[in-house]
């Protein structure tokens, strides 16, 4: 397809759906690319076995219409993959949005022609088309990866990435199964997995604080009573740090006695609405001191003796390496207890690292394992991996990821100096995966959509990040992040979990709450640290 677009959105996912709702409500026309043969994005791709959302339903669904949120009834605490996609398979039927979205097709390059103020756009299946606004909806976690280990190729068994699941579902009854990873999608999986393997190994290299879901049912009477304020709720919810909201610390957890401290945990443990944030949030210095951080991660490391009976595996399963919340901590049923099955085993391959994939299986560095399948629940190159994966060049040819050779710089995480009229959605620098996603995602959408809007009232042709104005950001970014403590831990969100790239704190970490507020300041200062031209 060759054509002329106001606005080419890529990706299909809860951004690019409501970023192609927003603007064509803005009088635009515009295409969505899509690799994927289906709408959806994460909850698209991520439909292995126990796939959940870690935010609950109520909290991560669409604000933007009161109908829609109205009429949808969700059905438990953490929604399903499954009930996700339909209800985002709803949102794209309801708003008529299917037309402009053309599936199956990844874009590979977006080069911007600067004597004609347009982006060029290409697909891997041929179509160029020029547009005045690229929108990246691309998705923080949605560039899947494999471990670096050799000899995939040679094994003959099969093989699975969570982020890529076969359609139809994987039957592993009487199976011996090996399973890589054991963040959020390994946590799902494992227990799934157990459940119809004869042999189940899991190699773990950093244990990760699993929190219990005690997901149920959905009250009915805490969905009505939500939905008979929802505007509240959201505002709430915007206001927040996290994008979801929890009642606000006042104390430190060293300045409270142990009986008081395990009582709090014990309820964001035990507790039918329990959540990790919940943990976390309930001392002002849980994320900022490791001291007390250390009060909270013992905690879960003594729950994790208690439930695993072989002492040895416990002391494997419990994590030492990183302060609780440092990696994203995982929300999982019946995955401690999944280790006290008589045949599911583990691994530590930080003792016995991984050598190679053979052709029967996994050898580490003491013996060979073999498999008749495996799955790699191996994550993400996060946040920037879905952009560099794509050809992207601004002004004078320069390639996106040569400017983030160091690490990314944005302004505001929406915006590229030298890149003008390319919107990256919940990119680098913003709240993103520190964050309720539909959140951060409505609230960029939106603000997108009000840039687009003004510059169309202003007949002005371009709007670009001052190189200023992005080193500001990017060292306020960087700032903010030195003041927690995620930077002591190896994780996607330092991009240490992809070698080679570079050491950088990705998300912002001021809460989603000040970031609106800042993000709403630049547009009323008339977009201070843009420069416009028309
Ligand atoms: O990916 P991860 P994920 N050898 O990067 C291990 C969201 N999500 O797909 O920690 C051995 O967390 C790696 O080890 P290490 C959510 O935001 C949400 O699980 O790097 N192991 C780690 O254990 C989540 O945080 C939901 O040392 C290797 C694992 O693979 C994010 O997506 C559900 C290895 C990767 O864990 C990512 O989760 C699922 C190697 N060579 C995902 N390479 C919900 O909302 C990697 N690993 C519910």
């Amino acid at each position: 397809m060759n054509r002329t677009v106001d606005a080419v959105v890529v990706g299909a996912g809860i951004a690019g759906l409501y970023a192609l709702h927003k603007l064509r409500g803005a009088g635009l026309a515009v295409r969505v690319f899509e690799t994927g043969d289906g709408v959806g994005g994460t909850w698209y791709w991520n439909r292995y076995p126990g796939a959940r959302c870690d935010v609950q339903s109520m909290d991560y669904s669409f604000s933007f219409d009161r109908d829609l949120e109205q009429d949808w009834e969700w059905t438990e605490k953490y929604p399903t993959q499954e009930e996700l996609r339909r209800y985002l398979d709803h949102v794209a039927d309801r708003f008529d949005l299917r037309r402009d979205v053309q599936l199956g097709s990844r874009v590979t390059e977006a080069v911007y022609v600067e004597d004609a103020q347009r982006w060029l756009v290409r697909t891997d299946r041929g179509d160029e088309v020029t547009a005045q606004y690229v929108i990246m909806a691309t998705g923080c976690l949605s560039a899947s990866k494999l471990p670096e280990v050799p000899g995939l190729e040679s094994y003959t068994g099969r093989w699975y990435h969570t982020a890529h699941w076969p359609e139809e579902g994987v039957d592993f009854t009487g199976q011996r199964v090996g399973v890589i990873g054991t963040g959020s999608s390994g946590v799902h999986v494992i227990p799934l997995i157990a459940q119809q393997a004869a042999e189940l190994t899991v190699f773990q290299r950093t244990p990760n604080f699993v929190i219990p879901a005690n997901n149920h049912p959905i009250d009915p009477e805490h969905q009505r009573s939500v939905k008979a304020d929802y505007e509240r709720f959201r505002q709430a919810n915007r206001e927040s740090g996290f994008g979801v909201v929890f009642p606000p610390a006042t104390k430190s957890a060293l300045e409270v006695d142990a009986k008081e401290r395990t009582a709090h945990f014990d309820r964001n443990w035990y507790g039918p609405d329990n959540h990790p944030v919940g943990l976390v949030a309930g001392y002002t210095d849980l994320m900022t001191n490791e001291e007390a951080n250390d009060t909270v991660a013992q905690y879960v490391r003594d729950r994790i003796a208690e439930i695993v009976e072989d002492p040895e595996v416990a002391a494997t399963l419990q994590p030492v390496d990183h302060p609780l919340g440092t990696k994203r901590p995982c929300v999982g049923t019946g995955y401690y207890d999944t280790f006290n099955l008589p045949h599911v085993s583990l691994v530590d391959v930080r003792k016995t690292p991984i050598a190679a994939i053979t052709t029967s299986g996994v050898r580490t560095s003491e013996r060979e394992h073999a498999f008749d399948s495996i799955v790699f629940a191996t994550g993400f190159d996060a946040m920037t991996g879905a952009l560099s994966r794509i050809d992207i060049r601004g002004r004078g040819g320069l390639a996106l990821t040569d400017k983030w050779a160091d690490g990314p710089r944005t302004y505001l995480g929406v915006a590229v100096a030298g890149f003008p009229n390319l919107f990256t959605i919940t990119g680098p620098g913003s709240p993103s995966v520190l964050s309720n996603m539909v959140v951060s995602i409505e609230q960029h959408v939106e603000w997108v959509a009000d840039v687009i809007t003004a510059l169309l009232e202003r007949g002005a042709s371009t709007f670009e990040a001052t190189l200023e104005a992005e080193d500001a950001w990017t060292q306020h970014v960087a700032d903010v992040g030195r003041m927690t403590l995620y930077p002591t831990a190896d994780s996607y969100y330092m991009g240490s979990n992809v070698p080679g790239k570079p050491r950088v704190f990705l998300p912002y970490a001021g809460g989603v709450g000040p970031f609106r507020k800042k993000c709403e300041e630049v547009a009323a200062n008339g977009y201070e640290g843009f420069a416009i031209s028309t």
